[in-house]
């Protein structure tokens, strides 16, 4: 189904124009399961997507960036230019909140890892001088329709300023090398690594630099939650910055090893880095720790090791530790353990116990 584009917008926003139609409807393609997540660079066919009003189908010719609000220089880029200025690839894993609007308990391991390349936002700030009152960078898109009964003439989302100022965050317009399909946001995105996928605004068309938090149903009604760390259980924070989460990718779920060395290994990532990942065959009274790589940008990092068991059956969990100390729980929090179940040599054990 497709719709007009909404009369409202057309005299004050004319960059709304690129937009011929959205396909709208919810739409969620589910990630695969973790052991089928091994690359280190997850393509395309592996990567979720998250769409909430429907997909923007855009007029390249019409496309433009508009930067405005409170700058010295206004400035609106086409396509063809935007592409023209210097641009910088980041690795960066890209993991989904989940649905907003109910207690963030369930671990979906909507997650991959993923090169994107684009103009950095930083050097985009620094052509239009924002004035010392901006404090915001609000980034709108091209969508618009109604998700789980709420209507928005566009999705939007707020930086602080010193994130769209950091190295990393980008005006995205290839995502592993290859142009970026419908689905991804094309022509271009914002992408906000080690922020969850949700800042990350598909079919860009404007960014203006504010002095509030954007009041748009992306940043208030949905994707607020109820921060954790409050002792008295009552603050709001924003869905911002991604907590230590991990995979088990090896071995898989149900496997039958053949000996009594397993090799384990998996991804784990957070917004600060990944410290420690630690293991469990006991449901967390005793753990060990693993090997994990470094970070390169924001990737995700592999954690290994080697292990001897006795046969039978083996319940395995990992918990990824961040730089600032948080740990993953074991239960009750939306980045819970992942949990992998096996046997060692013993098809019988296996068959008769699970
Ligand atoms: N314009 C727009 N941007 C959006 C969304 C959207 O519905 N509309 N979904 C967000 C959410 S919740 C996520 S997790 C990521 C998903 O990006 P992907 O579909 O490319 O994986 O896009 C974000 N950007
Ligand atoms: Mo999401």
């Amino acid at each position: 189904m497709s719709t007009s584009h909404p009369d409202k917008d057309e005299h004050d926003d004319a960059e709304r124009k690129a937009c011929i139609q959205v396909e709208h409807g919810f739409h969620i393609r589910h990630p695969p399961p973790p052991h089928e997540l091994h690359p280190s660079i997850t393509d395309d066919d592996h990567l979720f997507q998250t769409i909430h009003m429907g997909s923007a189908v855009v007029d390249l010719c019409a496309w433009r960036l508009v930067v405005t609000g409170l700058v010295q220089q206004p400035l609106t880029l086409t396509f063809k230019e935007l592409t023209s200025l210097p641009c910088k690839t980041v690795t960066s894993f890209h993991e989904c909140y989940g649905p907003p609007g109910v207690p963030p308990i369930k671990n979906y391991w909507r997650v991959g890892n993923v090169q994107w390349t684009g103009m950095p936002l930083r050097d985009l700030l620094a052509r239009v001088s924002p004035l010392p009152s901006a404090k915001y960078v609000w980034s709108d898109s091209l969508d618009y329709g109604t998700f789980k009964g709420i209507s928005s003439d566009r999705y939007q989302k707020d930086l602080p300023l010193s994130k769209a100022l950091s190295d990393e965050v980008l005006i995205a317009y290839l995502m592993n090398g290859e142009p970026l399909s419908k689905e991804r946001g094309w022509p271009a995105r914002l992408l906000v690594p080690g922020w969850f996928g949700t800042n990350s605004t598909k079919w860009l068309s404007k960014l203006s630099l504010q002095a509030e938090r954007s009041k748009s149903h992306y940043t208030t009604t949905w994707y607020n939650e109820l921060d954790p760390t409050d002792p008295d259980g009552k603050r709001m924070r924003p869905v911002w910055n991604v907590e230590p989460n991990s995979i088990i990718v090896r071995p898989k779920p149900h496997e039958v090893m053949p000996g009594r060395e397993v090799h384990v290994e998996g991804w784990s990532w957070s917004c600060d880095a990944v410290a420690a990942v630690e293991i469990s065959l006991d449901s967390g009274k005793t753990w060990q720790g693993t090997q994990v790589e470094r970070r390169t940008d924001y990737s995700w990092q592999k954690f290994r090791v080697i292990l001897r068991l006795p046969e039978g059956l083996h319940t395995l969990i990992a918990r990824a530790t961040c730089m600032s100390g948080a740990k993953q729980p074991l239960s009750g929090r939306r980045n819970y353990v992942h949990s992998v179940t096996f046997s060692v040599g013993h098809k019988r054990a296996y068959a008769n116990n699970y």
